[in-house]
């Protein structure tokens, strides 16, 4: 296509105005807006314990992490896609499977939203839900041990941002794809701007199993190739419709800053996930082949295996009337929320200067009596002003995510004014507005996404915080602000520093979760091949040129603590089993000039360090977490002879004695290894 270059530096200019607004930040207006209650309102005091877990993305450090509402203090991180040395996940040999994907490990990912389970539309506390945006995956992180427990690659898809998002019973997580593509299995080496014919989107509804949580792609849709940019399921009356935001409807392949803001309208897509598994069952759909991973976590064995899929089900809405409707959305929407009672839809335009919201009961309607505008690529627009509720006037710039507060209030954030409005749901009026310092992302009030949020906070997730923390260089720290409101008016209460960026975060009563919080790995239990349970049943074993190390851990020394006879050329594998079954008593394992990390053994539990020897010498190893009073002493040596030594394969703890008392008192001879 040919564009005038007059009109498009006018086109530029105006969207380089847009888009600066987007980078800036109102810091000449940074302040305390915060009342003076306001540290009575967060003061946890020592000992005392939260309202709320408070679920938070990491962004690009590819994690969660856990806070408490409302202290805001940090309890935890939770690596699921990025490796974590801290704790060793995908160092330890049986973490490493779970970072495996189609294009071999990968340890590093952008995890930017969080999805709690649901049941019947509540909070349930099961299950925290991630999605890896850059090679697309979906994390699932058990709220009782919380740790990652599986991943599941997406294959058709690239920017796996529009995910995870679930449906009312957790029945489906789904995932839908931010970048258009050629699809996997298709003719992938194509020229780039062939993007109109050749890229197509995706939406994957992944099934999760109610028992045990296990993910499965039941199927995807193949769709137009525009960019899915965020979702959320129905409720109540729309509990069968899936809402999909969509930007770059005018599908371009390049400097979409301005490219893919040249409509007016893009859309909001409605999609009844209900029909589309009516269809799937049906045999509408086709199978295609593709390759991904499925990784899944065994709490017996405390290992991950990685799986291989070779094959997906597709609908083509084609085939499947009924199932997917386009509705106009003013401009580059990016949150689309539905309100706690299922009939409202509020599409956020980033670049729109109202907000529509959408009514369910009119999309029925507009759908029963085919009021439509037209087609989109075979798909279906219903006409803007037959499904809409009405536009939220001048409501701020650059409006981003909305959340509820179960009272019949919305709250958006806005970019671009930095700011949280607070608007009424049916009127549309505009209640109260708060400054957020500074360029607000998402927002999060505890259940807010939920069919009963328990209001009382929203929590803002910030992406710049200039001025509003000790500097740290040219990297500042991103921050959360908590607001107080239960009152008419919103009220900051606190800042909070975050870990990594923030994108979504959940909030759930801490009564949810913390009863149900494991304690222990029982030892009786461990099924792990090299566990040993007991000081008796440790050993080190040859197997060719692997050593397996069949180590314990328990307060204060590790068995066996001397072992000779590895040679340079050995692979050893240190199986550690903590035989403690105590809770918060976990034992490290680190060795010198190990290339991977310490590994972190929970009570009960067995984990593996594997290391390669690339000297001669005898090399300590310890315990890397505070124990007990005797933990320094909680340390061993292994040695490594040359190549060919016959040094004998021995090891022990506590009778391996200084040579010289060894011949004056002899004491008992080592084990030797079988
Ligand atoms: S995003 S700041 Cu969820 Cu990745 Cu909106
Ligand atoms: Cu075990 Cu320190």
């Amino acid at each position: 296509m040919k564009v005038n270059s007059s009109k498009l530096f006018i086109l530029t200019a105006s969207v380089a105005a847009l888009t600066s607004g987007l980078q800036s930040c109102n810091s000449s207006s940074a302040g305390s807006a915060s009342t003076n209650d306001a540290a009575s309102k967060v003061y946890v005091a020592p000992g005392k314990h939260d309202e709320f877990y408070n679920i938070v993305s990491g962004g690009f450090n590819g994690q969660m992490s856990v806070y408490g509402i409302p202290s805001g203090r940090m309890f935890r991180i939770i690596p699921v896609f990025s490796q974590h040395p801290e704790n060793g996940y995908g160092f330890s040999e049986e973490s490493k499977p779970m970072l495996n994907t189609s294009h071999g490990f990968v340890p590093w990912d952008d995890l930017h939203h969080i999805a709690l389970s649901t049941t019947n539309g509540e909070h349930d506390g099961r299950w925290a839900f991630g999605n890896a945006n850059n090679t697309p995956r979906i994390g699932r992180v058990s709220l009782s041990t919380f740790r990652t427990e599986e991943i599941i690659e997406i294959p058709n898809s690239a920017g796996n941002h529009s995910s995870p998002f679930i449906t009312e019973n957790t029945e489906y997580v789904v995932a839908g794809t931010r970048f258009s593509i050629p699809l996997d299995n298709s003719n992938t080496d194509v020229p780039i701007n062939t993007y109109k014919d050749n890229f197509k989107g995706t939406i994957s509804f992944i099934a999760v199993d109610q028992a045990t949580g296990h993910m499965s792609i039941d199927f995807q849709l193949l769709l137009p190739g525009v960019n899915f940019d965020l979702a959320r399921a129905g409720k109540g009356p729309s509990k069968d419709w899936f809402f999909f935001s969509c930007y770059n409807s005018e599908k371009a392949n390049t400097l979409l800053e301005v490219n893919a803001s040249a409509k007016d309208k893009d859309f909001i897509m409605a999609v009844n996930w209900k029909k589309a598994q009516e269809y799937a069952r049906a045999g509408k759909g086709k199978k295609v082949p593709v390759k991904y991973a499925h990784n899944v976590l065994d709490e017996k064995t405390h290992t991950a295996t990685s799986t291989m899929i070779n094959e997906v089900l597709t609908l083509d809405p084609k085939d499947c009337p009924d199932m997917v409707y386009m509705m106009p959305c003013p401009k580059s929407p990016h949150g689309t929320d539905v309100d706690p009672t299922g009939e409202y839809i509020v599409g956020s335009g980033k670049l729109a200067a109202t907000i529509p919201v959408f009514s369910f009961a009119k999309i029925q309607q507009a759908i029963a009596s085919k009021n439509f505008d037209g087609s989109y690529d075979g798909i279906p627009v219903l006409k803007y002003d037959a499904v809409l509720h009405g536009e939220v006037q001048k409501p701020g710039l650059g409006p981003l995510h909305t959340e509820f507060d179960g009272k019949g209030n919305a709250y958006t954030s806005f970019f671009v004014s930095s700011e949280i409005v607070k608007w009424d749901i049916k009127s549309l009026k505009v209640l109260d507005r708060v400054p957020t310092y500074y360029s607000v992302g998402h927002l999060s009030i505890p259940g807010g996404p939920t069919k009963k949020p328990w209001g009382k906070y929203v929590i803002a997730y910030n992406k710049i915080t200039k001025d509003r923390y000790l500097p740290t260089g040219p990297e500042l720290t991103q921050s959360a602000q908590l607001y107080d409101i239960s009152g008419e008016k919103m009220k900051l209460l606190l800042d909070f520093p975050t870990v990594g960026e923030p994108h979504y975060a959940e909030s759930i009563p801490a009564s949810l979760i913390m009863n149900n919080s494991k304690k222990i790995y029982k030892i009786e239990e461990n099924q792990h091949p090299y566990a040993a349970k007991g000081d008796n049943q440790t050993k080190v074993e040859r197997k060719g040129n692997e050593v397996h190390v069949s180590m314990t851990a328990v307060r204060s020394h590790l068995t066996p603590d001397n072992i000779e006879g590895v040679k340079l050329g050995d692979v050893v594998y240190f199986h550690v089993t903590n035989v403690e079954q105590d809770w918060d008593v976990p034992h490290g394992f680190a060795i010198k000039g190990a290339n991977n990390s310490e590994i972190l053994i929970m009570p009960g539990e067995t984990q593996t360090l594997k290391w390669q020897p690339d000297r001669i010498g005898v090399f300590p190893f310890y315990c890397t977490d505070f124990c007990s009073a005797l933990h320094q002493e909680m340390q061993g040596y292994i040695r490594i002879s040359p190549a060919g030594s016959n040094v004998a394969l021995t090891y022990s703890t506590g009778t391996n004695l200084p040579a010289a008392t060894a011949t004056s008192t002899p004491a008992t001879t080592p084990k030797s290894s079988k």
